[in-house]
Parts: structure tokens; C-alpha cells; sequence
């Protein structure tokens, strides 16, 4: 029977001389495909030592290395579910991920070894190993024991590889489940779509800024690059300048905009420095078209811009080719192959070329329900199989798809998501708080950010700056908001809700102005 782990096409990709260089690190560090092999297979063969059951899960937070990377592909090969997390998250977000997920393997850095296994052992977890970005830790010492050979587990394609905890409207994180199948069929028709060559064809060399726990740094980049058998010049964090002086050995290159919109502010980026590049891919936030057009005049180069989430890895993409159409600024592109895209209206009627609703998609790369929360997949869910996506859009008659905005209470800031909800949660609990609003407005380096407008408590005085304090000893630091406000009152409709556009409206301005 057909072998569809995700790891095993990956594996076939590699190129036919497996002592070139795979990864080549900002540290000075080579990779070869051979070191990718045998090291992902020592440790997918300590994780099946730990003789632990089909569909465990093995959550990671740790800083961003080719090690963790190979952690990746091994719990991939061993047949195991891939869980990362956020290197920002602190205790109460930890908690609750490893207390809903279950994970029977956490690996973590050194430095926060001791809270992190008190957390995991406490939830039932059984291995706590450690990983650093110095290729220390007793996840590498104990697989420095184990075998470099390993068969690639046999996985169907509808098994679970991965959850991704997403955010919810109602403050609770949801595990999207994502299987085998899902990230291949994707990974596949990106190769063909976005012409990645191949060693054979020349070969593409990408640079890899971005971190490596959501869905842009860890699939769309990683896979792209090993299923096209591409070597990756790999920094641990996004610099703008190292980019830069990478340029010319590479030739593509994946974003955030606000990854964009930094490169754009150095004199360095001109039409010489991109002059070998062949590919800029952007997503993850909406690009604004000022960068679109800028970067063209800069470089020469359109900027492809895409759509995904989470649940579905990739949606929509320009095109790559100009036979297809253009790039067009503000679009996302067109639903890609094998994914269907309507737009619905809010009584669920198909709405025509360029009226505005809600998104919703279907295809191979759709997720297969949230963890443990069938109700909430339920409702994501219309009865017809389609995925409602939360964002809000239109397709016009060359069936290119504009994303307006969303239904979901959502800020995407620097490609981060963060929930209001979540955020006033933690407001509303600080003593003398009454009630709280967090809105998103414009940013110029972050694309939106997240204001909060609080209310006291009669006769309770409150201070902005104590409050984001006491969230930055709470939350992950991009989700603080950057500005605070005490206030009178809150803006009311006649229904007594909060009118979050009039504050939006209020602070569209206070972080735009030079
Ligand atoms: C950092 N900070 C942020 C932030 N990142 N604030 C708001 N939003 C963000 N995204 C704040 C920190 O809290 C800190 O504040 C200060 O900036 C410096 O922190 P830093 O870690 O040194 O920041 P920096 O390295 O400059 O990081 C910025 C960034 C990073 C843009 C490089 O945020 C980033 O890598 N973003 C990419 C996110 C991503 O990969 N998204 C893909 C999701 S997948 P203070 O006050 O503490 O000093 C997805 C699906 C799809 O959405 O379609 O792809
Ligand atoms: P996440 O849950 O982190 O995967 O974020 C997914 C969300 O990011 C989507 O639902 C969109 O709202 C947003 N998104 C991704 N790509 C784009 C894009 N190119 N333009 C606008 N929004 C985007």
C-alpha cells in the first residue's frame, strides 16, 4: 500500500548527490541532505524507543535551529503528530496548550526547562527533553546513541501530522488537526505553481527568515524547499540587513509584510542586489499596496501575494507565470488548483462577481477539525462540507480573490494573530478593571496593532502603563497591545455592545504618523 507520509515524498526529493549542501546556517554552519537524513532518523529513532502510542504528540517550543527543524521531520518519519508552539508564549499559554493537547513528548529550551516540565509532567507527560540553538541538549546527547538508519513509518494520508493551536473568537486556543495528505497535496501543487526548479533545473536557493512554528516559516517554507530538493540559507531571525547581503546567492525569498515593509527602509535594496532573485512571496496579513508598488520600483520585482491560515495551509496565490494573469496588488490571487473558493452572503447565498462576503473554501489542504472540539468544528463547518474561514472577501470576474477584512474578532500584527478576546480576558481579571476593548489600528512597521480602552471600577483608580506591565508578565509579547487607555465610557449601540469601529475609528491614527 502507498506509503503517503508527508517525510517519505520529502525524502524522495532529495537530490541525487546527498553530500551538497542543504542548509547553510548565518552561524557558518553547512547542512547536507546526507546530515538532514541521518540526523532526523537518530532522532525519530529515540522518539520510537519511548515506545509510545500511534498519534502521540510531541510539542516543541523551542528557538529557531536546523535541530529543531530535524526534530520536525523525525516526528514526521516516526509517524508521530508535530506540535509547535510559539517561543513567546509564557506559563498560563503553555499550560493550556500541553494540559489540552496531551503531548506525551515536550521539548523545550534549556532556559525554561524547569517551569515547562513542571507543567508537563503535571498534565501527564512522560518525556521532557531539552533542545537548544547551539545543538545542545538531551534530545541530541540521548538520539547520539541511537541508529542513523530508519524506516519511514507508514502513514495514510488522512493521519494526523500536525496540530497548529490557532486562536479563537472566545479567547480558547483551537488545535487545527492537519494530516499527511493535507500538507502534501499543498506542498505538491505549490512546486508546480510557484515553478520552484529543481536541482536538475538549476535549482532554487531560498532564504529562511521566518520563525519556524506557524504555518508560513515551518510548511510553506520548509516544505517548498525540501520537496524541491532546493538548499535553504537559514537565519535564526529576521535581520534586514543579512537578507540583504544573502540576496545574491538566493533566489526566493517568503515574507510577512512587515518583513517587506523593513527591507524597503534599508538604502541597500536596489535592482543590482535583486538581480538573481526570481521569486518574493508574501502573506500571512494583508500587503498594503504601497509596498506592492515600492517594491517593484526598487527591485523590478512584483511581489506574489498569497492566502492562508492555519486550518488550510495554502489558498490562494497570484500567479506565478504572467500566461496566468498578473500579479495584482491588493488581490490575493486565485483560488489554487484543486481548492474551491465561494463567497456567501449572510443567509448563506452565493453572492456573484464582486459583491462582498464571507469566505469559504474546500480541497485536499482543509484541515480535518479542531482537537478535541467537535462542536467548534461543527460550526466552522456549513453542512455542505465548506470551511468558513472568518475572513471576509470578494471575487471579481477574473475570479481574482480580494480579502476586506474579517468576521472574526481578529488584530494580525507583524503576521502574528492576536485575539481581542483573549487579551480583554486578561484585563477584565486585573483588580479595579471594569470592562475593557482591545481594536486593532494601522501601524506602519506592524501592518495593526492592538489598542486597549479600559474602564474602571467606581472609585478605582487605574494606570495604562501598570496594565500592559502586568500583561507582559502574562501573554506572549506580540500580543500586548501597544497603547492603553483609561476612559470614561465605552462607545454603545442601542443594543448596549460595544461599538469597536467608533474606537478603531478613534486610534486610526496614533501609530501612522511619522
Ligand atoms: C515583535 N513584537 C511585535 C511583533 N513581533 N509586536 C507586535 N507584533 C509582532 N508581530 C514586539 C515585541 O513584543 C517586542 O516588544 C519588540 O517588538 C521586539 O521584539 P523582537 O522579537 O525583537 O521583534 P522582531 O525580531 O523585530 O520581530 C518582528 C517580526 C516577527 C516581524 C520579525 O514578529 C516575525 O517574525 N513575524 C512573523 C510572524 C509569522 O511568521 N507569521 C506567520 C503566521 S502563519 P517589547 O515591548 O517587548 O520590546 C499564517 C498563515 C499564512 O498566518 O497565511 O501564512
Ligand atoms: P493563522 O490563523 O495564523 O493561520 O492566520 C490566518 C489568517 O491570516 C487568515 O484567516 C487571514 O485573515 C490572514 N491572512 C493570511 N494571508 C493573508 C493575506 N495575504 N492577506 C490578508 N490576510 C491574510
Amino acid at each position: 500500500m502507498k506509503n503517503n507520509n508527508l517525510f517519505a515524498a520529502l525524502r524522495a526529493a532529495f537530490p541525487a548527490d546527498l553530500d551538497s549542501v542543504a542548509v547553510e546556517t548565518d552561524q557558518g554552519q553547512n547542512y547536507s541532505w546526507r546530515d538532514l537524513d541521518r540526523a532526523s532518523a537518530m532522532i525519530a529513532n529515540l522518539l520510537v524507543s519511548l515506545d509510545l502510542p500511534l498519534g502521540t504528540r510531541v510539542a516543541v517550543q523551542v528557538e529557531k535551529s536546523v535541530e529543531a527543524m530535524m526534530l520536525y521531520l523525525a516526528t514526521l518519519r516516526a509517524g508521530y503528530v508535530f506540535l509547535p508552539l510559539n517561543t513567546a508564549y509564557q506559563s498560563a499559554e503553555i499550560e493550556y496548550f500541553i494540559g489540552n493537547a496531551e503531548p506525551a513528548v515536550v521539548v523545550c529550551s534549556r532556559k525554561n526547562f524547569s517551569w515547562v516540565s513542571q507543567i508537563a509532567f503535571k498534565a501527564g507527560t512522560r518525556h521532557v527533553f531539552t533542545l537548544d540553538d547551539d545543538r545542545t541538549g538531551s534530545l541530541l546527547e540521548r538520539a547520539a546513541h541511537c541508529s542513523d538508519m530508519h524506516e519511514v513509518a507508514h502513514s495514510d494520508a488522512d493521519d494526523l501530522a500536525a496540530i497548529l493551536y490557532t486562536s479563537g473568537t472566545t479567547g480558547r486556543s483551537k488545535g487545527a488537526m492537519l494530516s499527511h495528505g493535507n500538507m502534501l497535496s499543498n506542498a505538491q501543487m505549490l512546486k508546480s505553481y510557484w515553478g520552484w526548479r529543481t536541482p536538475a533545473q538549476g535549482g532554487d536557493v531560498l532564504i529562511h527568515a521566518l520563525p519556524i512554528f506557524h504555518v508560513h516559516g515551518l510548511f510553506v517554507a520548509i516544505h517548498g524547499a525540501l520537496i524541491n530538493g532546493s538548499k535553504m540559507i537559514w537565519l535564526a531571525k529576521f535581520d534586514p540587513r543579512l537578507v540583504l547581503q544573502k540576496l545574491p546567492e538566493a533566489t526566493v525569498f517568503m515574507g510577512v509584510p512587515t518583513l517587506y515593509v523593513r527591507l524597503l527602509a534599508e538604502p541597500g535594496l536596489t535592482l543590482e542586489a535583486c538581480k538573481n532573485m526570481r521569486l518574493f512571496i508574501a502573506g500571512s496579513a494583508p500587503l498594503l499596496i504601497e509596498t506592492f508598488n515600492d517594491w517593484k520600483a526598487r527591485t523590478g520585482h512584483t511581489i506574489l501575494e498569497r492566502y492562508g491560515m492555519s486550518e488550510t495551509i495554502m489558498l490562494t496565490s497570484n500567479p506565478y507565470l504572467a500566461a496566468d494573469g498578473g500579479r495584482l496588488g491588493g488581490t490575493v490571487g486565485f483560488p489554487l488548483p484543486g481548492v474551491s473558493l465561494r463567497v456567501r452572503g449572510d443567509d448563506g447565498q452565493d453572492l456573484g462577481a464582486g459583491e462582498i462576503g464571507g469566505i469559504q473554501v474546500k480541497g485536499p489542504n482543509v484541515f480535518k477539525g479542531y482537537w478535541r472540539m467537535p462542536e467548534k468544528t461543527r460550526e466552522e463547518f456549513t453542512a455542505d462540507g465548506w470551511f468558513k474561514t472568518g475572513d471576509v472577501g470578494k471575487v471579481d470576474e477574473r475570479h481574482y480573490v480580494t480579502i476586506v477584512g474579517r468576521s472574526k474578532d481578529l488584530i494580525i500584527s507583524g503576521g502574528y494573530n492576536v485575539y481581542p478576546a483573549e487579551i480583554e480576558g486578561y484585563i477584565n481579571d486585573i483588580p479595579g478593571v471594569a470592562e475593557s476593548a482591545v481594536v486593532g489600528v494601522p501601524h506602519a512597521d506592524f501592518g495593526e496593532v492592538g489598542v486597549a480602552v479600559v474602564i474602571a471600577k467606581p472609585g478605582a483608580q487605574l494606570d495604562g502603563q501598570a496594565i500592559l506591565a502586568r500583561l507582559k508578565s502574562q501573554l506572549a509579547n506580540f500580543k500586548i497591545p501597544k497603547r492603553c487607555e483609561v476612559v470614561g465610557e465605552l462607545p454603545r449601540n442601542t443594543m448596549g455592545k460595544v461599538q469597536k469601529n467608533l474606537l478603531r475609528d478613534q486610534y486610526k491614527a496614533a501609530f501612522t504618523k511619522a
